[in-house]
């Protein structure tokens, strides 16, 4: 029998045994006992079975995990399906948080993983050795198409790799979606004619669910370079049909919006690395976008850690890019080499745009902290030859490690 396992964490529950296997026959089978043998029987192959039970020692706290085995013939093969299985009405019920979820092989098959992944992102940038930088649209609300290439070409020119639009764009009359993709190409061409650089665009892919795919393949068919998605406004299944629709193929990046609802609390929801880690990958993101532990909005670094894992370990599928963000300037750079190594994404809006050189400078100066880091030098040191990162660090400090 195959079976799916959930790893929970409860909190002050005084029989996290009897708790466990109220969960093991409550979500699947609900009450057998009473049965007639012939229906009990029937009945056992989809009953949840308990795997285990321990306590987590906590001084302040009454901590256990509990693991659950799911037969994987109660379900289809889906997540929304999975999801209500192992965390539906269990949601609702008390201190539980589901900390994991343990794929078998066989239902594993069923989920595409990412199209492109980190190797596939690379080859379209032609970068291998560093880390990929980003840069976000800032302050486009409200601004025409003539101001939003302007500011794209600007953000190229800092030699930035991709730029994503704001997460708050949504389709509207001055910058509409298929104008941004044609109109964005064409300034992101400019600037590679006259630098070499190339520099890809992430345009934020949003309105109705039943528009979703077939905006997404004129997207395509318009030459977009990436899709921006704000899959937990919409759901992982629905970024899940987007990677697996042929004629969209283009890399998904999935931005955390709204996710916080679901992980934040220490005692309820999912944990980061399920949510923002090992499901947007089997869903198929290219890249995941989280807060890093340095910036404005910072998660713990154990946290950001495990998620920048779940989206890189070894697996049958193809390794999604961690994207630390939020509040990021080139001083960071060097922890942030440290922690995520070099297969991983730089993103910055306010630390590109807030440079007094303006968004080119922003970029340069990033660029410029990632050369001298990758070379073992202090970024001190690599400010004497480098006058846009000398300004950021003045402007806005550094930490000093090297890698
Ligand atoms: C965690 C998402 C970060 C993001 O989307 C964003 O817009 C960050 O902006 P800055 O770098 O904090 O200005």
């Amino acid at each position: 029998m195959t079976e799916i396992v959930a790893t929970y964490l409860l909190h002050n529950e005084k029989s996290p045994t009897k708790k466990a296997e109220e969960i093991a026959l409550g979500l699947t089978v609900g009450s057998w006992t009473n049965l007639p043998e012939l229906e009990q029987s029937q009945l056992r192959k989809h009953k949840g079975r308990v795997v285990s039970v321990a306590a987590i020692p906590s001084e302040k706290e009454d901590l256990s995990r509990i693991q659950i085995a799911y037969p994987t013939i109660n379900f289809s093969n889906d997540l929304p399906a999975i999801l209500t299985t192992v965390f539906g009405k269990l949601s609702l019920d008390g201190k539980i948080k589901l900390l994991d979820l343990q794929f078998d092989e066989g239902l594993k098959s069923q989920f595409p993983g990412p199209r492109f992944g980190i190797q596939g992102i690379r080859e379209k940038l032609n970068v291998y050795n560093r880390p990929l930088l980003m840069s976000i649209f800032k302050g486009v609300l409200g601004k025409d198409l003539t101001f939003l290439v302007k500011q794209l070409k600007h953000q190229a020119l800092g030699s930035v790799d991709l730029v994503k639009d704001d997460e708050i764009l949504f389709e509207n009359e001055l910058t509409p979606f298929e104008k941004r993709i044609v109109e964005g190409k064409k300034g992101l061409q400019e600037v590679y004619e006259e630098t070499g650089h190339r520099t890809l665009y992430a345009v934020n892919l949003t309105g109705r669910t039943s528009q979703l795919k077939e905006k997404a393949r004129k997207a395509a068919e318009l030459g977009a370079d990436l899709l921006l998605f704000n899959v937990f406004s919409y759901g992982l299944d629905v970024l899940q049909e987007l990677r697996e629709d042929k004629e969209i193929a283009l890399p998904l990046m999935a931005h955390p919006a709204v996710s916080g609802a679901f992980t934040s609390s220490p005692v309820y929801g999912f944990s980061h690395s399920l949510l923002l880690g090992k499901l947007l990958r089997y869903a198929g993101a290219d890249l995941s976008l989280f807060p890093s532990p340095y910036g404005t909005v910072a998660l713990e670094k154990t946290t950001a850690l495990s998620i920048a894992n779940e989206l890189t370990v070894a697996d049958s599928f193809k390794r999604s890019f961690p994207v630390p963000s939020a509040g990021i300037h080139p001083g960071l750079v060097p922890l942030l080499i440290r922690d995520f190594g070099i297969d991983s994404v730089i993103n910055a809006g306010g630390g590109v745009h807030g440079h007094p050189d303006g968004a080119r400078g922003g970029g340069l100066a990033f660029r410029q902290a990632i050369e001298t880091n990758l070379q073992g030098k202090l970024l001190a040191e690599g400010a004497k030859n480098n006058p846009e990162l000398k300004v950021a660090l003045q402007l806005w400090g550094n930490a000093e490690v090297t890698a």
